[in-house]
Formats: C-alpha cells, sequence, structure tokens
C-alpha cells in the first residue's frame, strides 16, 4: 500500500512540531472515533511529553455509540482527558473549553502560587490529515475569536487565537503522519477514505470492508443494501452488484463499481455507525 507521506514531509512537520509544543501548555490531538488507534500518531506521546494532553474523538456521529465510550475509557485510564466531538455539526465542541481547563489545574495552581493570575492556557490542535483539524479550529475559534496576532517574544509568525479570557489557540495545527508501516493500519485509514483513493485497489478494499462488517456487525450491509450474504463477500458484493444494476460491456456484472458504492456509502455514513477496531486487542 502507498500513502503520501514521505521520511522528508515527515521529518520536516516533526521538526516545526518540536518547535511549537515549547509554546504551549495543552496538546489538544484529534483522533479519528472511527478508528482511535489507527489514526493517532505513534511519536505524539514523545513530542507531547511534559504538557497536558487532551484525545478529542472526532466524528463520533460516524461512529458505534458503545464502542466510542469504550474508546473514552480506554484513553483516560492512560491518563488522557477525552471528548467526543463532531466538529461539522458543533456538537460537543464548546464543552472541550472545561475539558481543557481540567487538564491544565495544575498549571493553573502552579500559577497562582507564583502569583502569576489569569494567564491564558495556550493550547495546540495536532492530528493526521483529514481527521478534522481545520473544521474543529473553526467550530471551536467561531466568529467571536480575535486574532491576536504576533507578539513580541514570541516565534515569529505565529498567530495565536484568542477563544476567551482564559484559553489561547495556535491557529495552524500540527500535521502528523499516521503508523503507516503497519498494513492494518493503512487499510481502516483507506476505509474511512485518509489515504488517497488513487492508489488502492477499490474492489480489494470493497471486499475488505464487506468481510470486516459481515464479522463485526452481522446482516448491517445486507440490511442496507436489501440482499442475502453471500458465502463470501464476493458473493456478497455479486448480490449488492445484482441489486444495483452494476453492469459493464457485455451485461458483465461490474465488481469495481460496485465496490465503489460501498466505499462512498460507508464514508458517507450511509450504512450506519461502525467503529473499525476495539479498544480491546
Ligand atoms: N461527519 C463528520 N465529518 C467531519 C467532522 N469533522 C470534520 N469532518 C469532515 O472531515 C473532512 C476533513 O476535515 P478537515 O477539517 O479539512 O481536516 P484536516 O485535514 O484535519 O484539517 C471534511 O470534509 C470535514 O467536513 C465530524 O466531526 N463529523
Ligand atoms: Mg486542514
Amino acid at each position: 500500500m502507498h500513502f503520501q507521506w514521505y521520511p522528508g514531509h515527515m521529518t520536516k512537520a516533526k521538526r516545526a512540531m518540536q518547535e511549537d509544543i515549547k509554546l504551549i501548555d495543552v496538546v489538544i490531538e484529534l483522533v479519528d472515533a472511527r478508528i482511535p488507534y489507527s489514526s493517532k500518531n505513534p511519536d505524539i506521546d514523545e513530542i507531547a511529553k511534559n504538557k497536558a494532553r487532551i484525545i478529542l474523538l472526532n466524528k463520533y456521529d460516524l461512529a458505534n455509540k458503545e464502542k466510542t465510550a469504550e474508546w473514552k475509557n480506554w484513553y483516560e485510564n492512560k491518563g488522557f482527558h477525552v471528548a467526543l466531538v463532531n466538529s461539522k455539526s458543533g456538537a460537543g465542541v464548546r464543552a472541550v473549553n472545561e475539558v481543557v481547563q481540567s487538564a491544565c489545574k495544575e498549571k493553573i495552581e502552579r500559577d497562582r502560587k507564583r502569583g502569576i493570575l489569569n494567564r491564558p492556557i495556550r493550547a495546540m490542535i495536532v492530528g493526521i490529515p483529514n481527521v478534522g483539524k481545520s473544521t474543529f479550529i473553526n467550530s471551536f475559534a467561531g466568529k467571536a475569536c480575535t486574532k491576536t496576532g504576533n507578539k513580541p517574544g514570541v516565534t515569529k509568525g505565529k498567530q495565536w487565537i484568542r477563544l476567551n479570557k482564559n484559553v489561547e489557540l495556535l491557529d495552524t495545527p500540527g500535521i502528523l503522519w499516521p503508523k503507516f508501516e503497519d498494513q492494518t493500519v493503512g487499510l481502516r485509514l483507506a476505509f474511512i477514505g485518509s489515504i488517497k483513493d488513487e492508489v488502492l485497489n477499490v474492489l480489494d478494499l470493497g471486499l475488505e470492508l464487506i468481510k470486516f462488517l459481515d464479522t463485526y456487525y452481522e446482516g448491517a450491509i445486507e440490511e442496507f443494501y436489501q440482499v442475502e450474504q453471500g458465502e463470501d463477500s464476493i458473493e456478497t458484493l455479486k448480490n449488492i452488484a445484482i441489486k444495483r444494476g452494476c453492469l459493464q460491456k457485455g451485461n458483465e456484472l461490474d465488481y469495481d463499481k460496485a465496490a465503489g458504492i460501498v466505499m462512498d456509502d460507508f464514508k458517507a455514513g450511509k450504512i450506519g455507525k461502525f467503529t473499525l477496531e476495539f479498544p480491546e486487542y
């Protein structure tokens, strides 16, 4: 499988983040609620060590509710502050303010003891491409925010968004790379559309997705397409191709087209709300 990230990009992005992170108190990391493990960058724990940490399970509107609750627990047990957000609709976004306050409690207390009052908390958004960083920043900052511009003494070119009297947000998110050495991770990223489609085989992807859903969410595919489950994923896809009239020249069934339909419906959340990996493994 091929990805759009290369070592040169990674080194550059990592260096930029290591610089930016010096300026901030809390790292707000977005992961995709459908794949909370595979969409998490492996190096961020090292880069962000000694910082307050928040994980936002974004796009939770597309994920399985019970599994999302399990993931929230799982990351909380690892010491993260966790919140569920739908950056697109804004659901859960305002509550992130309180999560920031509680994640930074120790810092606020430390400042208070030193007589520093009301120093805003500085936050930074990080996450892999397409996870929803820009959408979240727009939603979280809203229209009320003011850009504070370059401040003397702060790295040149950094823009801060004043969210309220307590929080400032670095306006450029840190772009992280996924753990793409791992094939399973790559496959899951492809399922949610995080990897450019043109480099992937849509038929293989569609078949893998049908296999996964038939195993962990039995009947979901069949109910949505109103077809019988086949002996294997190929037969199920065949049933979908027939049902949807996916034909190529000569009236042969067009499996690629059917697989494309399944992938698009899945990514759009039409088939249902699915989490593609579970905390227990
Ligand atoms: N359903 C859903 N879509 C989202 C959510 N957040 C972002 N998106 C969509 O995900 C896509 C990528 O978002 P974007 O903010 O550009 O990601 P970025 O690359 O991390 O900045 C866009 O099409 C957004 O509309 C969410 O919580 N739910
Ligand atoms: Mg963006």
